[in-house]
């Protein structure tokens, strides 16, 4: 049964989410620092390069340095009322780690902000959205060194006082908990990962859960009305069968990512994930003042959601490959994407809710959508993308977006992956695509790079138009 009786709050922030690495291009001008991205050619599982290397995409991006506005036009057409972006790091310190910010980068922003404010658009910023600097990475082998909660929080203190008057929602760190998966693109940490101990993973996140509590902090300070929000690679685990050892693998894979929310949301290390530092032998170097910190808990916290994952306690379970590229097993009853990511909207209702019972703070669903091989084709004359398949999917996870509000949990806006195609992050390509508006570019990078509207991009302003009454 569906409750079609609820609709979405007044005021519900309707969108779509980008980062900066996977759209902007120019990777190299007005005065940009190579960041960790652009020495990885072939997404997050080659390993990085000297760099920098011509085949990587993401140089070039979609343009939208010298795009926005254009593109920003396409979002307000589609009733777009947030927008949420990240801000790259090595724009504004190209290495990370001087004194001065580079005010060509920190102009960039301004620019983007100014046409968003055109069109009444509210921005969401993500802080740090796997384009950490490159020098930090190679120099200081990044979070694993203390040092780096100083370049952040100095990054963090920059933005705060240039966009601080234009910017109320913030999120600290992209999928913060996709360190565990890849350490490089979301730690920064240069050590190959089969040689990276879980004493130098763990001290590296505890490093930026510290940054993060104390930029919440400091933004509370700084900015009057800032909410900052974590930002969670959610992943809900399903037991294979109801065998109990079943249920408990599932419990014990889910808690590998609710740590993350819990420490964001109640100021400290759970009991559960002690004993699992215990038991691998980690001894973290926490610091009396870093308990401190750590109470200083987020205003919400904000997700993406993908697909869910099946666990299991018997290895002979276990097949080559698994559940998706974060593991678990095949789950049975669900229909995968092209790329095995497993297509599940009730998981997202399931989700949804048991954020909400856990933490009791709003939430945010920053990122969901489909990746897929799309193709431009001519309709009444009109060059678009018939995406019925792409409609289908967001339709279907909205409708338990609503069941969730229906629920009770308390949601403050959706923005919906790649609203505009860009380069994937698990693939370095073109060829995955989730946005609204296609891009002509390819994977070899041929392309006019000129913007088409898909039939998702009317679908979606439907949506938006009508507040989700027409899902
Ligand atoms: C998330 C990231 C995004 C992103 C998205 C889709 O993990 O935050 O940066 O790209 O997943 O993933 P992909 O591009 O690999 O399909």
């Amino acid at each position: 049964m569906t409750d079609t009786t609820t609709t979405f709050p007044e005021g519900f922030l309707w969108g779509g989410a980008t980062a900066a690495n996977q759209l902007e291009g120019a990777y190299d001008e007005d005065g940009k620092g190579l960041s960790i991205q652009d020495v990885m050619p072939k997404g997050i599982m080659a390993p990085p390069v000297e760099g920098p290397t011509p085949d990587n995409l993401k140089q070039v991006g979609i343009d939208f340095y010298h795009r926005y506005a254009e593109d920003i036009a396409l979002f307000a057409e589609m009733g777009f009322t947030v927008f949420r972006f990240s801000i790259a790091w090595s724009r504004i310190f190209p290495n990370g780690d001087e004194e001065t910010p580079n005010e060509e980068g920190l102009a960039f922003y301004d620019r983007v902000l100014d046409e968003l404010e055109k069109h009444g658009i509210e921005p969401l910023v993500t802080i740090s959205h796997y384009e950490t600097p490159l020098h930090l990475a190679r120099t200081y082998n990044g979070w694993a060194s203390r040092e780096l909660i100083g370049f952040y929080e100095r990054f963090a203190r920059t933005l705060f006082e240039r966009y601080g008057s234009r910017v109320k929602y913030w999120l600290t760190f992209n999928e913060i908990n996709s360190v565990l998966h890849a350490p490089f693109m979301s730690g920064a940490i240069a050590t190959p990962p089969e040689q990276l101990s879980k004493q130098d993973l763990y001290q590296a996140i505890h490093h930026e859960l510290v940054a993060s509590a104390l930029v919440t902090k400091m933004a509370h300070e700084m900015v009057p009305g800032a909410q900052v929000g974590c930002m969670i690679l959610a992943m809900p685990t399903y037991p294979l069968t109801p065998d109990p050892e079943d249920v408990l693998a599932a419990k014990e894979a889910e808690h590998a990512n609710y740590a993350f929310g819990d420490i964001h949301c109640r100021g400290e290390y759970p009991g559960y994930l002690l004993r699992t530092l215990r038991e691998a032998g980690v001894e973290l170097d926490i610091t009396d003042e870093d308990h401190e910190i750590l109470r200083n808990t987020v205003d919400f916290v904000s997700f993406s959601y993908y697909s869910s994952l099946c666990e299991t306690a018997d290895p002979a379970k276990r097949t080559e490959g698994g559940g998706n590229i974060f593991g678990g097993v095949q789950n049975p009853v669900l229909k995968a994407s092209e790329w095995g990511w497993t297509i599940d909207p009730v998981g997202l209702r399931i989700v949804l809710n048991d954020y909400w019972e856990r933490w009791q703070k709003p939430l945010f669903i920053v990122e969901n959508g489909l990746g897929a091989v799309d193709e431009l084709v001519e309709v009444d004359g009109i060059e678009t993308v018939v995406d019925d398949y792409r409609i289908d999917y967001l339709n279907d996870h909205l409708v338990q977006v609503r069941e969730a509000i229906a629920d009770g949990v308390d949601l403050l806006g959706y923005t919906s992956w790649g609203c505009i195609d860009l380069v994937s992050a698990s693939t370095a390509e073109l060829k995955k695509r989730y946005g609204f508006i296609y891009v002509d570019r390819d994977n070899d990078g041929n392309g006019t790079l000129e913007r088409y509207r898909k039939k998702s991009f009317d679908w979606y302003r439907d949506v938006i138009a009508s507040n989700g009454a027409n899902l």
